[in-house]
């Protein structure tokens, strides 16, 4: 049987990564073989695109070059990782997928979502996740998050997360109009409350999959 691809959605500091972890330990306690990924990364050539893209500032991406380079790193990830994974029954969780590229690079950098959609189905060779969790905060819960992981870990904002309040209202809004558009896919929550009130309702979440 082919294993379950779930992605993780939302804007910065939602906490996907936090509950993602939550969710490889509760799967693999059921006695599911889980495999945990982050994009952009997960293999080694798509972990060094992810360094250029979070930190090139020199020579920073335009807007369809930033494109091609998360679609080049998907690429590879959904060719030698996920695919190859769910084919041998693992359930895969991915920490963003292909939702994070119509809300950043569609709704928020106004690339056409037309021709993303063409590229994105391209690249990930026409694979959709069975269920998407969308951990939905507003940008002032985003960016006290952030701020104060910044001064805990002794780190600055990455390129992306520099980019202004306008463009991640854009985005949040985005990824609230896929989520209206596909109800049976994506699940979205309302992630303000602590790690454990998240929890709660990611678990839930997965009852139609377990
Ligand atoms: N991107 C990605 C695109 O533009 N297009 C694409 O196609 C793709 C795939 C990736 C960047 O690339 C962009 C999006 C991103 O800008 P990244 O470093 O992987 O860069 O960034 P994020 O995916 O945004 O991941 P983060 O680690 O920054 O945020 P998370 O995973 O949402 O949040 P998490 O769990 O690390 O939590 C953030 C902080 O908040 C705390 C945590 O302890 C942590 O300090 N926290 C909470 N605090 C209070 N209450 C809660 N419920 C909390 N949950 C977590």
């Amino acid at each position: 049987m082919k294993g379950r691809f779930i992605t993780f959605e939302g804007g910065e500091g939602c906490g996907k990564s936090t509950q993602v972890r939550r969710l490889k330990e509760a799967l693999e306690a059921e006695g599911h073989e889980v495999l945990l990924t982050r994009e952009p990364g997960g293999t080694r050539l798509s972990e060094l695109i992810r360094g250029l893209l979070k930190d090139e500032r020199e020579d920073p991406p335009c807007d369809r070059a930033e494109l091609l380079l998360f679609l080049a790193a998907r690429a590879q990830l959904v060719r030698n990782v996920i695919r190859p994974a769910l084919d041998a029954g693992t359930w895969v969780v991915s920490d963003r997928f292909s939702d994070s590229t119509f809300a950043y690079q569609g709704y928020g950098r106004g690339l056409p979502l037309d021709v993303l959609r063409l590229a994105n189905d391209f690249a990930c060779e026409g694979l959709r996740p069975d269920l998407t969790v969308l951990l939905d905060v507003d940008t002032e819960t985003s960016r006290a998050r952030l701020r104060k992981r910044e001064a805990a870990t002794n780190t600055t904002a990455d390129r992306i997360e520099q980019a202004g309040d306008a463009f991640h209202a854009r985005l949040r809004q985005g990824f609230l109009e896929m989520a209206a558009q596909e109800p049976n896919r994506i699940v979205t929550i309302e992630a303000s409350g602590t790690p454990d009130e998240v929890w709660e309702k990611v678990w839930k979440s997965l009852t139609p999959l377990r």
